[in-house]
């Protein structure tokens, strides 16, 4: 294989830069190694090494969505056991934060199992935003579509990031999702950015694809211009009665392959370790953090899946002697982090 001219690929500037799929392929093949090994010295050029940037997920509004994404069990089409569940109270949402903030989390991230908000959903999620901030955390929130004006509305009520993932690359997505298109995905995308909030974007392997396609996915990811400041790489939790469900899974270490490139191609971005830990086993986990993963979802539950144990995480963290990100108000976080602290 020729080598591959690493300063070529990763040069912040000029922006735009194109990232070609042959590129992203070239590094997905190197020997693992070898690969681990661009990926760790990229991320030790650009993060403390062994920090980890923790979120806590919450659902504010569970199941009964109208969209048909393949692979979600809170689709209104599928029968994956999810009950729905009317929209969370502010004190409700601000109960959840408080324990997430005690038990170490820096970031605090609301998602709703909408196509995206009507303005009627958007006005509490505002309060929560803004009661959310207050506690001291960063806000990030995962609505859906964003229509006009909707992401400025998020970015004054205080909201730092805003999630919305492209998933998969173009050339899979129509076999995964029919009920929005990848454009109505990158106009969402724009809307955050022109807001000026943080964009969190990014995908799900495990769902069938091939390694192109993965690498399509990245490239897709990596070409987003600037790339995102946090990309969330999600290992597909199968859900019994979801379409997705019965996939074969994919190789364990192809998913670290994959998170190393995510590094290598996005060296300033936070590589979130996301859905999928529990099936992927604490020693996967730790190739993944020496891959260049640095921020996973924190807490017992993701949106409807389990994640983790925090206590799990906590004890695999110091195992590793990895420690948490703190923002310059946490500092208590991250004791009660280390003592283990469970309640607000
Ligand atoms: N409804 C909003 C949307 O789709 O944008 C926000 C919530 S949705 C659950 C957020 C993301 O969670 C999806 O884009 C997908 O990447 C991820 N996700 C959902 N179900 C998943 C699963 N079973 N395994 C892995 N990731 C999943
Ligand atoms: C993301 O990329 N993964 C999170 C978050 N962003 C919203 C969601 C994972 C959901 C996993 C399935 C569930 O728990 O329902
Ligand atoms: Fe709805 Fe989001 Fe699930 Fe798609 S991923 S079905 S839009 S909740």
């Amino acid at each position: 294989m020729s080598p591959i001219d690493l300063k070529e690929i990763v040069a912040t500037k000029p922006r735009p830069r194109q990232i070609n799929i042959e590129t992203v392929e070239a590094l997905f093949a190197l020997p693992f190694s070898d690969l681990m090994h661009r990926a760790q010295t990229i991320h030790r050029e650009n993060f403390a090494p062994n920090e980890v940037q923790l979120s806590t997920l919450l659902s504010i509004k569970t199941g009964g969505c109208p969209e048909d994404c393949g692979y979600c069990p809170q689709s209104a089409r599928y029968n994956a056991g999810v009950d729905n569940q009317a929209m969370l109270s502010v004190d409700e949402v601000v109960a959840a934060a408080k324990t997430a903030k005690a038990n170490g989390a820096t970031r605090f991230c609301m998602g709703a199992a909408w196509r995206g908000p009507k303005q009627k959903d958007l006005d509490p999620v505002l309060d929560m935003v803004k009661a959310v901030r207050d506690l001291g955390l960063e806000t990030c929130a995962t609505l859906g579509l964003l229509k006009e004006g909707q992401a400025e509305q998020l970015k004054n009520a205080g909201l730092d990031y805003y999630n919305h993932n492209l998933d998969t690359t173009p050339e899979f997505y129509n076999e995964v999702i029919t009920t929005r298109e990848y454009q109505d995905r990158l106009d969402t995308l724009d809307r955050v950015r022109d807001s000026g909030m943080h964009v969190c974007c990014g995908g799900i392997v495990g769902m069938g694809e091939t390694r192109r396609q993965r690498a399509g996915l990245i490239a897709q990811l990596a070409n987003l211009n600037p790339p995102p400041e946090s990309v969330p790489i999600n290992n597909l939790v199968q859900v019994e009665g979801t379409p997705l469900h019965g996939t074969e899974p994919l190789d364990p270490f192809e998913f670290v392959r994959t998170i190393a490139v995510a590094r290598i191609l996005m060296p300033k971005s936070y590589v979130r370790l996301s859905a999928g830990r529990q099936e992927l086993g604490e020693g996967i986990q730790a190739l993944c953090f020496l891959a260049g993963a640095n921020s996973i979802f924190y807490g017992d539950k993701l949106l409807t899946t389990d994640n983790p144990e925090a206590e799990a995480d906590r004890a695999l963290m110091a195992r590793l002697d990895l420690y948490p990100k703190q923002t310059a108000n946490e500092v208590t976080t991250s004791n009660n982090l280390r003592h283990g602290t469970s309640s607000s």
